[in-house]
């Protein structure tokens, strides 16, 4: 089958590969397409079945060979050949012109000096290196001194070419640049995480930053990363110099020409077949820079993607090299920021919210205003106090700020705007979803909702009961979970186990094989520890760490339920305020028919012996571990779980009880502190040897 490919073959694959290189070029970096679709589609259909024949002819730099076949196990953790330097801030243009002096007083001589001017994106930083022309790896910042190899995600990425576009490349090249989620895909992957009911990210950063780290790059690939190349230099530390080069005229040596400063970099990264942000400007003064600033103070809001400031950078190669870098940042570099967006808007309505612990939630109702790259029709009002505060009235003219949270705030109210027979807001006496009277205890913020049966508190019982960090009933998001409270179908979670197939199949857009399906993941929820049922019941105070704490002392629902408050208090990091929380939910009659449910319905409501057990013969017993940091591949509850499986335990500060520090990237003062006392520092490695998971 096999056979060795002819030359017609081995140049039909190489034409091939030339075609679509340069339609994806001409797609993704100079976004101005010159291929239809469909042709495209067909030409790499082609080369697919060619490579697929004669699998000898694949080079890594095929355009096949963006995404890779089998998700990674895990990233690891390298350290950058040269920091990845951050930018110190200026909030303000009196901030830069303070910056401007500062260097000027070590460059005296400087005179008159250029400025590039380059939009801030907010995205990820990213450390590529090509080797012999060839990129052969792409790592994150991480703490700037050593970051994640995350080289088949980056492969995905269709604007970071596979190969320089240059005949004739240095042996190394890094480029750095930054990673980002085009707004539109941000929206778009928001809207599919709630409608499978999974946590929302908060922006397009923190999307960018979740997808690079993802281990199956193939989900990556679907996720539409796009990148602006920023700075270049050679493996050496400085591109060869002039003489030295070989001159070969059949090569694009012209490209190769070193750049002597950031403007020329710029060019250069284009013409190695980056995309490099085009909204640049080289300024021959701070007051250029200033009208550049001002400039794209509101035009940034027309792009497709989050900016949130501006860099600006001496060009001069000779005077960046004269003033070098502090620890952090170079010298010749500043970011010059945007404050934090507010836009006015008019209030239409306020509403309440009813969470799933009662608590009850003022939401401002907007006419829909776009913010910070999305569109914002609703904000929070916080709670009883903030509305008294706000004096907020139907009708007025508010002004709301996005930050970086999810859920934008109203700032404040435009009260020399209102009409005279506007009404005031006010919180409401009875609960919005179900009429009882809601309760608020003087000394606290929040007004709640105490009917256990108020379809809002079981509607968010419910969800919180499924989320992955609970008990992880895969598919059960808030569209299901809505339904079902509204047709009345569940009233507790414990209804979800009695759930048959006649009840799921006619639900709007359900059917029988998706019935199936959620039928089987409420029912692997039963297999859960004991730890997760008790963290997904939502008791107050009692989060997933707690949680587990408690079900480590409490082997069982009836243990915990016979406890007093101060038995419950003895537990270590267990303080009043939970045990009590505790004690009164246990008391509540309903809650008691709710265990007694769930224990008919087989839920794990008492520890596994043979994983006590396992504990107790751990590697790890009584040993006492710290966590810092970010690992390069378990997430914190994760590695605290292995710990716990082993024995040890985990506890949040470091003092002399502490046995083992286990230290990630952007580790900080608990690794200074730990090193003073002498602990011993793990890597996430050296953790998983310990306990023999290597
Ligand atoms: C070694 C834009 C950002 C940015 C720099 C940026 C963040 C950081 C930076 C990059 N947006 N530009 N630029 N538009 N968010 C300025 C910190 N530059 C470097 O990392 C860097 C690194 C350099 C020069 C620049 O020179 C050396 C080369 C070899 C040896 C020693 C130094």
């Amino acid at each position: 089958m096999n056979q060795a490919a002819d030359n017609t073959t081995t140049a039909r694959v190489q034409s091939l590969r030339a075609q679509l290189q340069a339609a994806s070029y001409a797609y993704y970096v100079l976004d101005a397409p010159d291929l239809p679709d469909e042709v495209y589609d067909r030409l790499y259909r082609e080369l697919q079945d060619l490579e697929a024949a004669h699998p000898e002819l694949v080079t890594p730099d095929s355009p096949t060979q963006r995404v890779g076949e089998k998700p990674a196990t895990q990233f690891t953790s390298v350290r950058h050949n040269i920091p990845l330097y951050s930018l110190e801030n200026a909030f303000d243009l009196a901030e830069f012109r303070a910056w401007e002096e500062r260097w000027r007083r070590q460059a005296p001589d400087a005179g008159e000096v250029e400025y590039v001017a380059e939009l801030k994106i907010d995205g990820n930083a990213l450390a590529l290196t090509y080797e012999n022309g060839l990129l052969v790896r792409g790592v994150t910042r991480g703490d700037g001194i050593a970051g994640e190899d995350i080289t088949p995600n980056v492969r995905t990425i269709r604007s970071i070419p596979l190969r320089l576009n240059t005949d004739n490349p240095p042996p190394v090249v890094e480029v750095r640049g930054e990673a980002f989620l085009p707004l539109d895909v941000f929206e778009q992957i928001n809207v599919e995480r709630a409608e499978r009911g999974e946590a929302l990210f908060a922006n397009p950063r923190n999307a960018a930053a979740g997808t690079l780290r993802q281990l199956d790059s193939r989900i990556v690939a679907a996720r539409k990363l796009d990148f602006f190349a920023y700075t270049v230099y050679s493996g050496a530390g400085n591109w060869e110099s002039e003489g030295e080069r070989e001159e070969d005229p059949k090569s694009k040596t012209q490209n190769l020409k070193s750049p002597t400063s950031q403007w020329e970099a710029l060019e250069f990264l284009k013409s190695l077949g980056f995309r490099v942000n085009p909204n640049r400007q080289l300024c021959q003064s701070a007051d250029d820079v200033q009208a550049y600033y001002d400039n794209w103070a509101t035009r940034r809001l027309q792009l497709s993607y989050l900016t949130d400031g501006v860099v600006v950078k001496l060009n001069d190669f000779a005077l960046q090299q004269q003033l070098g870098f502090t620890q952090k940042f170079p010298r010749w570099a500043v970011a010059l920021k945007y404050p934090a967006e507010e836009v006015p808007t008019i209030l239409e309505a306020v509403s309440f919210q009813v969470g799933r612990t009662g608590a009850v939630t003022p939401v401002a109702e907007l006419r829909p205003v776009q913010l910070a790259g999305t569109t914002v029709a609703r904000a929070t009002l916080h709670n009883a106090d903030r509305l008294a505060e706000l004096d907020i009235h139907q009708g007025d003219t508010v002004i709301v700020r996005k930050a970086g949270e999810i859920i934008p705030e109203v700032v404040r109210v435009l009260a020399e705007l209102r009409s005279d027979d506007a009404v005031k807001a006010a919180m409401p006496t009875c609960c919005p979803q179900c009429n009882s009277a809601l309760v608020k205890p003087d000394d606290e913020a929040v007004t709640r909702c105490i009917n256990i049966s108020c379809p809002a508190i079981v509607q968010g019982a419910i969800i919180h009961w499924a989320r992955r960090d609970a008990l992880d009933i895969e598919g059960l998001g808030e569209k299901w979970v809505k339904q079902l409270v509204e047709q009345g179908l569940v009233h507790s979670v414990a209804d979800l186990y009695s759930l048959t197939e006649e009840d799921l199949a006619p639900l709007d857009r359900m059917g029988k094989r998706l019935a199936e399906k959620l039928l089987g993941a409420i029912a692997a929820s039963k297999t859960r520890p004991w730890a997760s049922v008790l963290y997904a019941l939502g008791i107050r105070h009692v989060g997933a760490v707690n949680a587990k704490t408690l079900a480590q002392h409490f082997p069982s629902a009836a243990a915990l339920a016979a406890a007093s408050p101060h038995e419950v208090e003895t537990v270590h990091s267990i303080g009043p305020e939970i045990a009590q929380a505790v004690s009164q939910w246990f008391q509540v009659p309903a809650n008691q028919t709710l265990i007694d449910r769930l224990r008919q319905s087989g839920l794990q409501l008492a520890a596994d012996e043979d994983q006590t057990q396992a504990a107790e013969a751990g590697a790890l017993v009584g040993k006492t571990f710290v966590l810092t940091g970010t690992l390069p591949t378990l997430t914190r509850p994760e590695a605290t779980e292995l710990i716990e499986a082993a024995g040890g335990k985990v506890t949040s500060s470091v003092s002399k009880a502490t046995d083992y520090l286990v230290a990630g990237e952007k580790a900080g003062s608990k690794l200074v502190k730990a090193e003073g006392l002498g602990i011993a520092v793990l890597s996430e490695a050296d953790l998983l040897a310990l306990i023999g998971q290597d």
